[in-house]
């Protein structure tokens, strides 16, 4: 920090197309808040940006699956979230959204220059077309038959079956995943971002000038340098985005990872005039948090568009965290397994803190971290009641019932007084320190130190003890305890903005800064005096409550009830089979050369999870057929059965091996699998009608 004037704080901008959970706030929003108002602590220069992503397929989908348009998806869901934010203390200072005009204006005018200067490479290709849906087809969107297993669910992109990538035009009987139809093919053109080019200048300025981004960020910068950089497509065939700002590209818009950064210069733009100095001026400091599946965007793609722009800053570091689990399982939006933000704000009321300290304390910062509601209830009972509402709680109860809340004067301060108000400029430098190299976990266990030595000074003192025998002593414990109590309100606001607030009223005073708890920062001698003797504090009740076991239960019955509806919702898609395929005529079907043969040998495919190796007699010959069949029979179980098989299929090399043919099974809707047999034993070769 220290060799820039100002910081520009961004996090990532969540999709509109659904509510906010926590695993988005451990991941990207309360570290970013936590480094906002520490930053603000200090009265560093610092904007924090952030707003809806509202552009993509994903809210395509969503729109059509709820039948409303996408600017009602991204209405409700900005508003929802936003909300959702300001509740739990997320504090931008602006959170904007990537279909304002502001945006599509910026991001216009960014394409566009970048056009102009002949940074794209125009491509044009064939591509998978929805002539009911009127909309060409991302990779996704395109499901099929695999062509090397049969597995009759694969994607686009890949047959999850056999794990074959494949490319959408290599699908047997391709269908869209919007309309149903069977898609067409047509020639599309699309501009590139020559990511090739900016590899060498990628490879500088991230693996040499930037050694001291978080390993996990680093590593994967890395190696997605050295796989070889490939050009992206910055432009996407869909009617809902930006719209590619280019004489005859109608019906095309942005790709949605190449506008969505740039909503953060919009957001920045909407926020104040000056801008500019945010993103163009070299003493500014550029910081994105985000999940670390966003760390590519983020450190290859957006970088090499700022580069290739010229006039902007480039982000000084990218603190990505990993992710969070809840109960042991991956956090899912389609399976509702999640912690929403809007139902813990509607269960936990005045709550946002003990849900900010769970997930500090336990942040994804270097590997994936598990919630549980049990340690939930766990820290907020033995930490955030039992040591910092404990300690806080007495030195004001106390203070009120001897001194009427008046701050006494202390005496004769002795070793242990000096010990313990010397800890208050140690955790402070070392809050801080773990803070700027954005090592959240580690500061919030430094603040809490203080509080924990506040409790054992107490402890150890035991001023009601003293109260009648050495009324001078007490007045100095007081007094350590109070500047420990206003150390507090200062060292914990980034983590627990709204517990803080109320504390600094307590204590009659809101005009701390970071600073005044340095060695010697607001201290007479070397003793710090944050708060006046004489001047007034006092408490109006406790600042966490224990959380009982029945609330705890009933968050767990909840996710168990999701999890048993999850497994019934799974369960129950098994009766639905597929839809019938369209007709076909008699001679279609007569081509094909069905046949029953035996099964002579089978063995596994190595590095194959699906595939068997089968040498079958067809009655004609004898020859290999490859099946996708290793998961439901093993090879010893199939020797020796008559199997139905197409002996007419081209040959194709699956895995290096040659396979001749097909092996009827029949799936069903849970993707069961069961060879079709003959139910009485006949020759091999004989025709199936
Ligand atoms: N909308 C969030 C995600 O990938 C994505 C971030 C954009 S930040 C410019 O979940
Ligand atoms: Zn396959």
């Amino acid at each position: 920090m220290s060799d820039f004037k100002r910081v520009l704080v961004t996090s990532a901008l969540p999709y509109a197309n659904g509510p906010l959970h926590i695993g988005h706030m451990a991941g990207v929003y309360v570290p970013s808040d936590i480094y906002t108002r520490y930053l603000r602590l200090k009265g560093v220069d610092v904007l924090s940006v952030c707003g809806s992503d509202e552009h993509g397929v994903p809210i395509t989908l969503k729109a059509r699956s709820e039948g409303v348009t996408p600017q009602e998806v991204v209405d409700r869901y900005h508003e929802i979230n936003k909300r959702a934010f300001e509740e739990f203390g997320i504090a931008f200072d602006i959170y904007a959204r990537t279909s304002s005009p502001v945006h599509h204006e910026t991001a216009s005018a960014f394409f566009r220059k970048l056009y102009d200067a002949g940074e794209f490479v125009e491509k044009s290709s064939m591509q998978l077309y929805d002539e009911e849906a009127e909309c060409f087809l991302a990779d996704r969107y395109i499901t099929g038959t695999c062509p090397h297993c049969g597995y009759d669910k694969a994607y686009g992109d890949q047959c999850e079956s056999c794990g074959t990538s494949l490319s959408p035009t290599e699908l047997k009987n391709p269908r869209s995943t919007i309309s149903g139809a069977k898609p067409v093919t047509r020639e599309t053109l699309h501009w590139f971002l020559p990511l090739d080019r900016y590899e060498g200048w990628l490879r500088e300025w991230i693996l040499e000038e930037h050694k001291e981004w978080k390993s996990n960020v680093y590593g994967q910068c890395k190696s997605w340098i050295d796989q070889g950089l490939q050009p992206r497509a910055v432009s996407r065939d869909l009617d809902w985005g930006v719209p590619v700002p280019v004489e005859g590209a109608d019906g095309k818009v942005l790709y949605v990872w190449f506008d969505a950064p740039i909503g953060y210069i919009s957001a920045t733009r909407e926020l104040t005039p000056d801008w500019e100095k945010y993103w163009k001026d070299k003493d500014t400091r550029l910081v994105h948090f985000i999940g670390k599946d966003n760390i590519v965007f983020h450190c290859i793609i957006f970088p090499a568009m700022l580069r290739a722009e010229g006039s902007f800053i480039l982000p000084d570091n990218v603190p990505a965290n990993e992710f969070l689990n809840l109960e042991g399982d991956k956090i899912s939006t389609s399976r509702n397994w999640a912690v929403w933000l809007h139902e813990y704000l509607e269960d936990f009321p005045g709550k946002q803190d003990v849900l900010r300290y769970m997930l500090c304390a336990g942040m994804p910062e270097a590997k994936d971290n598990d919630f549980t509601w049990k340690e939930f209830q766990a820290r907020n009972n033995n930490e955030l009641v039992a040591v910092l509402g404990n300690f806080v709680n007495r030195a004001l109860v106390l203070t009120s019932k001897y001194y009427q809340g008046a701050v006494p004067s202390p005496g004769e301060l002795n070793d242990y007084d000096r010990e313990a108000l010397a800890e208050i400029a140690r955790s402070h430098a070392a809050t801080g320190a773990a803070l700027e190299n954005f090592r959240f976990r580690e500061a919030l266990k430094e603040a809490m130190g203080l509080a924990r030595t506040g409790n054992k000074y107490l402890a150890d003192t035991e001023p009601w003890k003293l109260i009648k025998s050495d009324e001078e002593r007490v007045r100095t414990i007081m007094y350590v305890s109070l500047q420990i109590t206003a150390a507090l309100s200062v060292l914990l606001e980034p983590f627990l903005p709204n517990t803080m607030k109320v504390l600094r009223q307590w204590l009659g005073s809101d005009s701390f800064r970071w600073d005044d708890l340095s060695a010697g920062g607001g201290t007479t001698a070397d003793v710090p005096r944050l708060i006046e003797p004489g001047s007034l504090v006092a408490s109006d009740g406790l600042l966490f409550e224990k959380i009982e076991d029945d609330i705890i239960e009933k968050q767990i019955e909840r996710l168990m009830e999701r999890k048993e509806s999850n497994m019934e919702a799974e369960a129950g898609a098994e009766a639905k089979p597929e839809p019938a395929k369209d007709n076909i005529g008699y001679d279609t079907f007569m081509a094909s050369d069905l046949r029953v043969a035996t099964v002579l040998e089978a063995e596994r495919v190595p590095k194959t999870d699906r595939l068997l190796k089968l040498t079958v007699d067809t009655g004609i010959d004898t020859r290999t057929i490859v099946a996708g069949m290793a998961e439901h029979y093993k090879p010893e179980d199939v020797v020796g059965m008559q199997v139905c098989i197409v002996a007419n299929l081209e040959p194709r090399k699956i895995r290096g091996i040659e396979s001749r043919g097909m092996v009827l099974m029949a799936e069903d809707s849970s993707g069961k699998l069961t060879l079709v047999s003959p139910i009485a034993a006949t020759g091999n070769g004989s025709i199936i009608k």
